[in-house]
């Protein structure tokens, strides 16, 4: 894209705060900002529409701007930038931002302030400016760093550490709060603070401890890896593939690390932890090395007894964030402070030089823990299964470059367990240290913008859509082609089954009225299609997710299925249940 228009700033001296904004975007090379205006805002939205050719995405709220940012970040692999004006805008910005921060997506937000003159400071009073909110003390649990620029000179290097620390190490949202004078001062080039160049390098991995991992992997009678978001975040998908090919270790992974992978190579065992399958939990539990790469170990992949994860083996993990190590929740025999691409690499370098680990028959056992462990499907009804919904578009799109994005709750996960996904040309995209309902539509749309190409297709309950619905409104107006398969079983299905399963009842989650939300994507002017049973379900996917342009699918699927197997808390890998709730 060209950016020409930007040359006209270079003759303005001397410049406004907005223009030494837009200058740090082009100097990172910006070519698109994820906004929701208001009037804090507007200085900056004036210079990048006046003086630039980056394009300015507006969804319909600011959760739908910022779920845009971090699909198109994911998607791209750099920073994305996120725009919010002051006061309600930052207070809506706040879950994104929090997305961003535990799932490592390198966003600059940009958050509008009141005027220096009109800013509360320390005063104990609530409010001096309208729509003024303390938005550095808002974010500041919630991102990598948060700068407030209260004297232009030094707007400038603020922008460049902002778009250093979001994309280096452990990337992550940095927020820069920009009060309205600072935005409309002006000020010489030549008296800015100078911009600082920085850089770093991602930390070497060790070669002693590469070496003793390499002397464990080759005596390990049942090596596994348990591949999370580091892998997929460094791309390290090749060296992944070798280690776990070459040398015959099964890998599993977590939802972050889906992907990372093929889920329908033979050592695959899939998603693990507590919506995982059995088989990928009972492997890690009977591992005698269980190997981390990339992956927090959290509740959610290794359960509740964290000092119990293998029944008798070492772990050794893998990690970038030293406190993540120096704190691992899950006790380690060995940690590597490292990345994961380039110490995968000298891990395969060390291991050429010992004998293979012997892992022929760990195979078998886990082959045999397969065929006595299926996925389950549930049992027969008169709905569809929303297990074989998520099958039938897996089929339905064979052999194309997809990314899927999820809401949350049940069908965030039988989507891992049903659609194959293999990085980096089946992707999946889902909020998974948040967990937040909502992210799927807007985070499919900037996917999409960030990967035209590719085929997008949004999974979503009927509880998660509802949250930011309004973007159908975005889908139509940028003409954004994605598929949008709702899986509507009137519940907010996962609380229920929790609700049921420890107190018999599920007040609020049951039984929900939904509207028509085929005829709502139609009355929008996006074409829909509706699905009330299993005959014919495969034609009909294969048409909706192969036509042009966007498709919403309504799929009634069957109430009465539960999330199984499931880890509960207080339980070893080994021991999921399989109990209904109902
Ligand atoms: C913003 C937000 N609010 C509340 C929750 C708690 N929660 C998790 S899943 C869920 C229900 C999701 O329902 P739906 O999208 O229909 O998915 P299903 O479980 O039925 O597949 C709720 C309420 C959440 N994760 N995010």
């Amino acid at each position: 894209m060209s950016l020409a228009k930007t040359e006209i700033r270079a003759a303005a001296v001397p410049c406004e705060g907005a223009d030494l904004v837009l200058e740090a975007f082009l100097r990172h090379q910006i070519k698109k900002v994820f906004i929701f205006p208001g009037g804090t805002i507007a200085p900056i939205l004036d210079r990048i529409e006046k003086r630039s050719s980056i394009e300015i995405v507006c969804p319909r709220t600011e959760q739908g701007a910022g779920y845009a940012a971090l699909g198109y970040a994911r998607i791209t692999g750099e920073t994305a930038v996120f725009m919010v004006t002051s006061g309600p805008g930052v207070t809506n910005a706040v879950t994104p931002v929090a997305d961003a921060y535990y799932d490592n997506i390198p966003l600059v937000v940009i958050t509008g302030q009141v005027g220096t003159g009109d800013m509360r400071g320390d005063l104990p009073v609530r409010q001096r400016g309208f729509q003024e909110v303390d938005t550095v003390d808002l974010m500041r649990p919630i991102a990598k760093a948060v700068f407030q620029v209260t004297d232009i000179s030094e707007l400038s290097d603020v922008m460049e550490q902002a778009f250093f620390l979001a994309g280096s190490g452990r990337p992550g949202p940095v927020v820069v709060d920009m009060p309205m004078n600072v935005q409309r001062g002006t000020i010489d080039p030549a008296a800015c603070r100078p911009v600082v160049k920085r850089s770093d390098a991602a930390p070497l991995a060790p070669a002693d401890k590469i070496e003793t991992l390499a002397q464990w992997i080759s005596a390990a009678e049942r090596p596994v890896i348990l591949a999370g978001g580091g892998v997929m975040g460094c791309g390290a998908y090749q060296e992944l593939r070798t280690l776990a090919d070459k040398y015959g270790i099964p890998v599993t992974m977590s939802m972050p690390g889906m992907g990372a992978y093929p889920s329908d190579a033979p050592l695959s065992l899939g998603l693990c932890g507590y919506a995982g399958s059995q088989y990928a939990n009972m492997a890690m539990y009977k591992s005698d090395l269980l190997i981390g790469i990339g992956t927090t170990f959290h509740l959610r992949q290794t359960g509740s007894l964290p000092a119990k994860t293998v029944e008798q083996g070492r772990i050794a993990r893998i990690d970038l964030d030293i406190n993540e190590l120096r704190h691992s929740r899950v006790p380690l025999d060995l940690d590597i402070h490292a990345d994961a691409k380039a110490a995968m690499a000298s891990l395969d370098r060390a291991l050429q030089k010992l004998p293979a680990p012997r892992t022929a028959a760990w195979q078998d056992q886990i082959a045999a823990w397969k065929a006595k462990y299926p996925l389950l499907t549930g049992k027969p009804s008169l709905l569809p299964k929303p297990q074989d919904v998520i099958a039938a578009a897996n089929s339905a799109v064979r052999g194309k470059k997809v990314i899927v994005t999820t809401g949350v709750g049940q069908h965030q996960v039988w989507v891992p367990r049903h659609f194959d996904f293999d990085a980096p040309q089946r992707v999946l995209l889902t909020s998974s240290g948040h967990g937040t309902m909502g992210f799927d539509l807007p985070a499919a749309i900037g996917a999409k913008i960030a990967e035209p190409q590719a085929s997008v297709i949004c999974f979503v309950g009927d509880g998660s859509l509802q949250m930011n619905i309004q973007e159908l409104a975005t889908i139509v107006e940028r003409g954004i082609d994605i598929k949008i398969v709702v899986l509507d079983n009137h519940a907010l299905s996962i609380v229920a089954q929790f609700q049921r399963q420890n107190w018999k009842s599920h007040p609020s989650t049951g039984e929900k009225y939904n509207p028509d939300f085929a005829a709502i994507a139609r009355a929008y002017g996006i074409a829909a299609v509706s699905i009330t049973s299993s005959e014919g379900m495969a034609d009909k996917f294969r048409f909706a997710l192969n036509c042009k342009g966007p498709v919403l699918v309504h799929c009634q699927v069957d109430p009465g299925e539960d999330l199984l197997p499931m880890l509960l808390g207080g339980h070893t890998l080994d021991d999921m249940s399989n109990e209904t709730s109902f």
